[in-house]
């Protein structure tokens, strides 16, 4: 159940009755090893989320980028808001998106789209320029690899060609991928409360694969095809992948995108970093044909990145965003 709580004014969702279950059967990839292709496909279909171990990536950039994401956020109120916000991008405090969805979040949004990126986003690196500047760039190539990897493992156990099918869309020089560095504070009067407190609304993600990672605080859940939520272990040194809405199209409905959330926690701040792999504008969302079966029909609607993002940004997170383009 869900009612409405008004800390200072605001209102964000309380979750009632809800009592976290842990889930321990998260499907991990051992990206070291020779089965990993066959194993992301299986949780791309069940869950639409897994977890990446023995990624390669240097537990030192995920640490620094935290480290600087920590000091901007413990800058006081007015000094964050100083550097934004250039809505939907900047620093964002309690509100999501533009259709009144709020949640005990403050978080930093940028566009990694070169040709959109405001020249005021980077007021952002005011602070510290240099660490903060060369701590994001050094992550996000880190991540946007992985993504790649990923996606490349993906298309070679579908046996659909080019390998980099998927992963072009991300490489495009004009996509329009995004990054967000979330700050969950601990909320203290949750203790009394017996209740939840919505971090982040329950939504899908727009995009084709969001590649996430936190700290070590509980807070992420996931919902299963049974529409049940059970909550992911944090793991500080593994990356958590979600199928975006745009894999869902692109696999006919194969791959399911994961219905997510986060709930605030009492006592300890959550971070988490989500690099959020998207197309250009201008490229066609469409089943591709190599992975239809004979008669197989399209379930969507021709659209573009363009097209979709208009309409996921103008709904609210808990809106069925994928609905107004299926056939
Ligand atoms: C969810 C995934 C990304 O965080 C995001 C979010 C965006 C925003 O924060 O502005 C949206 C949300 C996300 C989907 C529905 C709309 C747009 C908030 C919202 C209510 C940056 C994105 O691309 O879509």
């Amino acid at each position: 159940m869900v009612v409405l709580w008004r800390p200072a004014l605001e209102q964000i969702s309380l979750i009632r009755n809800h009592k976290p279950t842990f889930c321990s059967g998260i499907p991990t990839i051992d990206l070291s090893k020779p089965d990993s292709k066959t194993l992301i496909v299986k949780a791309c279909e069940e869950f639409g989320f897994f977890k990446v171990i023995n990624h390669g990536i240097p537990s030192e950039f995920m640490n620094r980028l935290e480290s600087e994401a920590m000091k901007f956020f413990s800058l006081s109120t007015p000094e964050k808001e100083n550097s934004g916000p250039f809505s939907p991008f900047g620093y964002g405090n309690k509100r999501i998106g533009s259709n009144g969805d709020m949640g005990w979040v403050e978080y930093i949004l940028l566009s990694l789209n070169e040709k959109i990126v405001s020249k005021k986003d980077s007021d952002i690196y005011r602070q510290d320029p240099e660490n903060f500047g060369s701590s994001l760039n050094d992550y996000i190539l880190a991540v946007k690899n992985l993504a790649c990897e990923v996606l490349e493992l993906l298309a070679e156990e579908l046996n659909i060609r080019p390998r980099n099918i998927f992963s072009k869309l991300l490489m495009d020089e004009e996509s329009d991928s995004v990054f967000r560095l979330n700050h969950y504070p601990p909320c203290p009067e949750l203790q009394t409360l017996n209740c939840n407190l919505t971090g982040f609304g329950e939504h899908t993600d727009p995009q084709v694969i969001s590649v996430l990672r936190s700290n070590d605080t509980t807070g992420l859940q996931i919902s299963l095809r049974d529409g049940s939520w059970v909550s992911v272990p944090p793991d500080q040194s593994s990356f958590f992948v979600l199928v975006g809405d745009s894999l869902q199209v692109l696999t006919n409905g194969r791959f399911r995108s994961v219905k997510h959330r986060v709930l605030a926690n009492s006592l300890k701040s959550r971070v988490s970093m989500i690099y959020f792999g998207a197309p250009a504008l201008r490229e066609k969302i469409v089943p591709l044909p190599m992975l239809m079966a004979e008669g197989e029909e399209s379930l969507y609607k021709e659209f573009t990145w363009c097209e979709y993002k208009n309409t996921a940004y103008k709904s609210r997170l808990a809106d069925d965003k994928l609905c107004f383009f299926e056939k």
